[in-house]
């Protein structure tokens, strides 16, 4: 699976942007995930196909807003891209993979994605992003 993202717990987008701004990256999309309680920007870099997400918490008790309180800002996730969210989902299922989302959930860019818990990926935090529509 080829990486689609990677998330980034930020307290300020403008701020946090700033220096992947520096490094060439613009702003590519911003949109509010209501489901998830954040703010969004996506960043990209001209001719290259990676994404950084930058997640600014909107809501208290957000899973971005647990996560800078406990740990503060910085790496969040990885989102890894598959063409067949609800097979890959079942795959990892039979393997008892500690799967936070079963059923998938609009995500960003309407995109349904699915989020895998840490404990199974080393302390990563995983997320499965569908790339058809
Ligand atoms: N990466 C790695 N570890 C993380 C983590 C993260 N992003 N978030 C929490 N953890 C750690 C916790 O610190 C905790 O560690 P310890 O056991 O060492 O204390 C451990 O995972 C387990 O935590 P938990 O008590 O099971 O659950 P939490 O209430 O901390 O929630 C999680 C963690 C991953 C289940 C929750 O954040 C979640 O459901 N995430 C999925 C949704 C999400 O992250 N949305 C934001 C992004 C939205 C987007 O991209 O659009």
């Amino acid at each position: 699976m080829d990486v689609h993202h990677v998330g980034i717990a930020v307290e300020n987008l403008e701020a946090a942007a700033q220096p992947y701004f520096s490094l060439g990256y613009s702003l590519e999309a911003e949109e509010r995930v209501e489901g998830q309680g954040v703010q969004v920007w996506m960043l990209t870099q001209k001719g290259s196909g990676t994404r950084i997400e930058l997640l600014q918490s909107v809501r208290e008790d957000s899973a971005v807003a647990k996560f800078i309180a406990k740990r503060g800002p910085g790496l969040h996730h990885l989102a890894l891209a598959t063409a067949d969210i609800q097979a890959e989902l079942q795959r990892l299922l039979a393997e008892g993979a500690p799967l936070i989302d079963p059923v998938p959930r609009p995500g960003f860019g309407g995109h349904l994605v699915a989020f895998i818990h840490p404990k199974w990926a080393g302390g990563v935090l995983l997320e499965l992003v569908q790339t058809r529509p």
